[in-house]
């Protein structure tokens, strides 16, 4: 393998990091489950307009390509090498009253935390095999699963195109043919061992097998964010008495996305904000105070319809999940104080 060529254009953290030093010192490494640099770098390779352009394969990833993976994790989270992360899931500790009690800005607030097997490798470099026994035993873990949380298993093999698009359209559902999970080889022999579990009022869902085994979600209408924060705890504690989660006490939660990892957790809301939206230099200011990314309105890479944006925590790793959960409320405070305000 040569070093990649990158567009002068490219911003990536990607062209930013992979140095030829870090890649001649790299370009020969394989982890135990036989993961190279080429595939970590693959994505961000084949699309040059990436915000990061890497992926892991196994946690050995982290450690092997860390002269690629330190410079990035400390870019995004601000998280340094030394440092350890630290969980916090205890709801009590969350102030976070609903900034939005008449319901006239947030339409709905949805929290996620990505997960994934100790002991596996991850998307990137887990075998087909691997991917269905993950599958089994999640679904297994799932189906035990009572009162609130109780639901059904959907896999995504069989289920028809019209119900899996009604899905995504309603932001409950992974979308299919990502083209930066299809460069990372988290795509490979989809749709097989990939589905969707979700309790009868799809406010606890469950995503099997895509950028993360488990992507574990808690969501509803309305600016409830404690009750939202408190349903996904339950859900995250029930499902880790039956599925070992990988954790490493550096990196915390191990994700296949370096911005995912430590609480691997993104609470956002829909936020309709069309005055602001106006004004965009003054619309970021508040974001970038308080750590937050803007989405568009289908998630990640996608745009803004109608003045409504996806507002979430940017920083996942070296903050506790209460934090990362405050980011979001106190940036959305301030951004509906400035909405109002105009
Ligand atoms: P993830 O958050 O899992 O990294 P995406 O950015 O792709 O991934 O979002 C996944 C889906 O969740 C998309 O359909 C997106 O619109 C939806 N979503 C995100 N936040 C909210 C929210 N607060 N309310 C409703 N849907 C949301
Ligand atoms: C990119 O580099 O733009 C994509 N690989 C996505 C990076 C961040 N995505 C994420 O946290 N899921």
């Amino acid at each position: 393998m040569t070093y990649p060529t990158f567009p002068s254009d490219c911003t990536s953290m990607l062209c930013r990091f992979l140095t030829p030093e870090v890649f001649e010192a790299l370009k020969d490494k394989k982890t135990a489950n036989g993961f190279t640099l080429e595939q970590a770098i693959n994505s961000g390779v084949v699309n040059p307009d990436s915000g990061i352009g890497v992926y892991a394969g196994d946690e050995e990833s982290y450690t092997l390509f860390a002269p690629l993976f330190d410079p990035i994790i400390e870019a995004y989270h601000g998280f340094g090498k030394e440092q350890k992360h630290q969980s916090d899931l205890n709801p009590d500790h969350l102030n976070a009253p609903n900034p939005d009690p008449e319901g006239e800005f947030i339409l709905s607030t949805r929290i996620r935390v990505g997960r994934n097997v100790a002991g596996l490798p991850l998307g990137p470099a887990i075998s087909k095999s691997q991917r269905n026994e993950v599958e089994a035993s999640v679904v297994e873990g799932l189906e035990s699963m009572t009162g609130a949380l109780e639901g059904t298993y959907y896999p995504l093999l069989g289920m028809s195109k019209s119900v899996q698009e009604q899905l995504i359209k309603d932001h409950f559902l992974f979308k299919e043919g990502d083209r930066f999970l299809e460069a990372a080889g988290l795509n490979r022999d989809w749709p097989e061992g990939r589905g969707i579990y979700h309790n009868h009022d799809k406010t606890f869902l469950v995503w099997v097998n895509e950028e993360d085994e488990m992507r574990i979600i808690s969501m509803q209408p309305g600016g409830d964010i404690k009750e939202v924060f408190t349903r996904l705890v339950t859900a995250i504690n029930a499902i880790g008495e039956k599925v070992p989660f990988a954790f490493s006490e550096h990196l915390g939660y191990i994700t296949s996305c370096p911005t995912n990892l430590g609480t691997a957790m993104r609470a956002s809301v829909h936020i309709a904000l069309p005055k602001l939206a106006r004004d965009m230099d003054a619309f970021k200011a508040i974001t970038e105070k308080y750590h937050l990314q803007i989405r568009g309105i289908h998630g990640e890479h996608s745009e803004s319809e109608g003045g409504v944006y996806d507002i979430s925590n940017r920083r996942r790793l070296g903050i506790t999940e209460v934090q990362a959960v405050q980011d979001m409320y106190d940036g959305v405070s301030a951004l509906i104080a400035a909405e109002k305000a105009l």
